[in-house]
């Protein structure tokens, strides 16, 4: 049988699985200057960290350098990484936030 042959039909291969999207990790970067407080506070308004959970999370940044305040798809990850970066800039703060594909 060759492509021409009117037999000839196009075989669907079928995944097994849904395509899941790639997830980032939004990671926040420790500095000397933005507060504590305000960074307890962006883990418990944009990723929804109880206030035990977002204390032993930016306790862990202060002490290590970074660490990850959720895993989302693209679109939202960039979102949150707007959102607090604009928030952390209008209070004066240096914070940085960013989002990285989970390998
Ligand atoms: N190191 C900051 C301080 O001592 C606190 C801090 C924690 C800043 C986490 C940024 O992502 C951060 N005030």
């Amino acid at each position: 049988r060759t492509p021409t042959d009117p037999q000839h039909q196009t075989q669907i291969l079928e995944r097994s699985e849904t395509q899941r999207p790639r997830l980032y990790r939004v990671l926040l970067l420790n500095d000397d200057y933005t507060p504590m407080e305000f960074v307890v506070m962006v883990l418990e308004r944009y990723f929804r960290k109880s206030a035990g959970d977002a204390e032993m999370i930016m306790l862990a940044v202060h002490r290590k350098g970074q660490g990850v305040a959720g895993v989302y798809t693209r679109e939202v990850a960039e979102t949150k990484v707007a959102q607090v970066t604009q928030h952390a800039r209008s209070e004066g703060y240096p914070l940085r936030v960013v989002a990285e594909p989970e390998p």
